[in-house]
């Protein structure tokens, strides 16, 4: 494949470059520990590398370098301007290169080669209750494919360090190709009477997803790669990000480290909130019966404010400013469907929540993220089994996460080891603690 010809070629200048910095500038100091930083889930603290991507407090992420508008712009497409096709926002993540046509199609091919899932992890999947979140359906079905990591049987049979990164490239193909599979067999037999749909060689990866859950639709295809691009990195620290490296660290392959980072992602501070948020603009459209008004509105989110719930898809951990990733699905639903109801109500919070969180005055980040979105867009095409939404997030993330470990095996990092500190410690250590530099 060209794809890891390429990866080969610069694995080696990768490692040369991570193994001279480390050596040379290894004693360098990037930033000082604080108290804040052990008692704050460790917000800012600068303890982790990931080069797919990275997210600015006032731009949002960038993938390589690219904004989300380079990417929709410059990624080859299914149709003239339309969305970008996700495999090229993976080959992008894993080669920091915009790929060709060509690139993204071996990827999409690799895919239709690899899509296969063996009996057995349906029969998993069908032995849990149809009512188990599927979110929890997921992480099982990716973990059930373990059995044919190659990573694991290369590791057992004596494999060489320097060849890690490429047995968890193989890794990665697989899973990608299997996931959509896996997702949309816990949709349909979930919600559609276990009507489970062929499998499509014609069609790219993320419209073949779109057919296998049953919505055979072009313009659920365009946003299938939309979604998929947009939620498929967001540097290296949040909690599925994390969750998947440190697991991943330990040498387990990327079937036990997807379906681990599976399980953060699967938290309402986290992934989930696009399924919560969905809850929430459908409890507010029936208390008023529809639209409401502003006045309504603005009454609605300080009733969820003051029962001591926050308002979901709002707020960042490193974000100051509206999500791009919000702003992209607001253009795509301004393209495709600026008359539906739900998308006026998601307009209209945009207008009403972020003057209140800043009232509140603690609220850092007071703008929509991605979540306060895509379920709207979702619901628009059929898709309103909400339970469900974190699973399409899921699908996507996977590119970033098999990208990440990927290279973090391409540079030979270590398992991780951060050190814990006791509150003992620090009660006794307090007063001859040096302030951090300014
Ligand atoms: N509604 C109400 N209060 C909020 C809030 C919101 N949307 N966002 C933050 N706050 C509150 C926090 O709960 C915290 O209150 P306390 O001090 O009383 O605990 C205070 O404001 C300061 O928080 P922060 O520093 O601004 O935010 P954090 O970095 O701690 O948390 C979160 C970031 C995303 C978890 C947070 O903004 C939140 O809970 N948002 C709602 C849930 C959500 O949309 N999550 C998805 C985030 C994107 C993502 O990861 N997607 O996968």
């Amino acid at each position: 494949m060209k794809l890891k010809q390429k990866l080969a070629e610069l694995v080696p200048q990768w490692r040369a470059e991570i193994t001279e910095i480390r050596k040379k500038y290894g004693n360098k100091k990037i930033m000082d520990d604080t108290v804040a930083h052990v008692y704050g889930g460790m917000r800012g603290l600068k303890a982790l590398v990931c080069d797919t991507s990275e997210v600015f407090p006032m731009e949002g992420v960038k993938f390589r370098g690219y904004t989300i508008p380079e990417v929709r712009k410059l990624l080859p497409k299914a149709k003239p301007d339309g969305e970008p096709l996700p495999e090229g926002i993976w080959y992008l993540l894993l080669t920091g290169e915009i790929p060709t046509e060509e690139d993204v199609k071996e990827i999409t091919e690799e895919f239709h080669k690899r899509a296969e899932v063996p009996d057995y992890v349906f029969k998993v999947i069908d032995s849990l209750p149809k009512e188990t979140h599927p979110m929890v359906q997921f992480s099982i079905g990716i973990l059930a494919n373990e059995n044919d990591s190659i990573f694991r049987k290369r590791y057992e049979e004596g494999m060489k360090k320097t060849e890690y990164w490429d047995a968890t490239f193989e890794d990665a193909l697989t899973l990608l190709a299997r996931l959509p599979v896996v997702a949309a067999y816990i949709y349909r037999r979930t919600y559609k009477g276990d009507t489970k749909l062929d499998y499509r060689k014609d069609l790219d990866w993320a419209a073949n997803f779109g057919h296998m859950l049953g919505i055979d639709n072009e313009e659920f295809y365009e946003l299938m790669r939309l979604y998929l691009v947009l939620h498929a990195d967001h540097e290296g620290g949040n909690v599925s990000a994390h969750t998947n490296l440190v697991v991943n660290s330990a040498l387990s392959d990327l079937f036990y480290s997807v379906s681990a980072a599976m399980n953060g992602l699967a938290g309402p501070l986290h992934g989930l909130a696009n399924q919560e948020t969905l809850r929430w603009i459908q409890a507010l459209r029936s208390k008023f019966g529809g639209i409401p008004t502003k006045e309504q509105l603005e009454q609605f989110v300080w009733d969820t404010l003051n029962s001591g719930q926050v308002i979901p898809g709002y707020g960042h951990a490193v974000l100051r400013v509206t999500d791009p990733r919000y702003t992209a699905e607001r253009e795509f639903a301004l393209k495709y469907m600026p008359d539906d109801e739900l998308f006026k109500i998601v307009s209209l919070l945009y207008e009403v929540v972020p003057p209140i969180l800043k009232q509140l005055g603690k609220v850092k980040d007071p703008w929509p993220n991605v979540d306060a979105h895509s379920g709207v867009l979702l619901w628009h095409y059929g898709v309103k089994e909400y339970d469900f939404y974190t699973v399409f997030f899921g699908v996507s993330r996977a590119m970033g996460l098999t990208a990440q470990a990927v290279i973090s095996r391409a540079y030979g990092l270590p398992i991780e080891r951060p050190k814990s500190i006791t509150t003992r410690w620090l009660k006794e250590n307090l007063d001859k603690l040096p302030d951090a530099e300014a």
